[in-house]
């Protein structure tokens, strides 16, 4: 009888830290349908440029941000539309849909929340 052999497998965990100082820019993708943005909720940091890549899954929306300099964007339907959000401070951000698109329209909202 052959005696059993067991392996030891040993899992190395990497876990890989953001470094503070050297951070890339960052994407994040958002769709856009009546009458809301998916995700409708964003986090970023301060001072890290990201890249808001949008595409609409029906018809054109639009997307700003008052409190961001009123950075805004027109997101038409088969195509990505990119938007740089550069965020100095800390805060919660609202944004909108600025082109009516439909009875709902007026909900279709959503907010960036800036962390340090
Ligand atoms: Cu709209």
């Amino acid at each position: 009888m052959l005696p059993l052999t067991f392996m030891m497998a040993a899992f190395a965990v990497v876990t890989f830290a953001a470094d503070q100082a050297g951070q890339q820019e960052q994407v994040v993708k958002i769709t856009a349908k009546k009458f809301e943005y998916s995700p409708n909720e964003i986090r970023i940091k301060t001072g890290v440029p990201t890249v808001f890549e949008f595409t609409s899954l029906d018809r054109v929306h639009g997307f700003t941000v008052p409190d961001l300099g009123g950075i805004r964007a027109t997101i038409e339907p088969g195509k990505v539309t990119r938007v740089t959000i550069l965020a100095p401070k800390a805060g919660t951000y609202e944004f909108h849909c600025d082109l009516f698109c439909g009875d709902g329209h007026e909900g279709m909202t959503g907010k960036i929340i800036v962390e340090d």
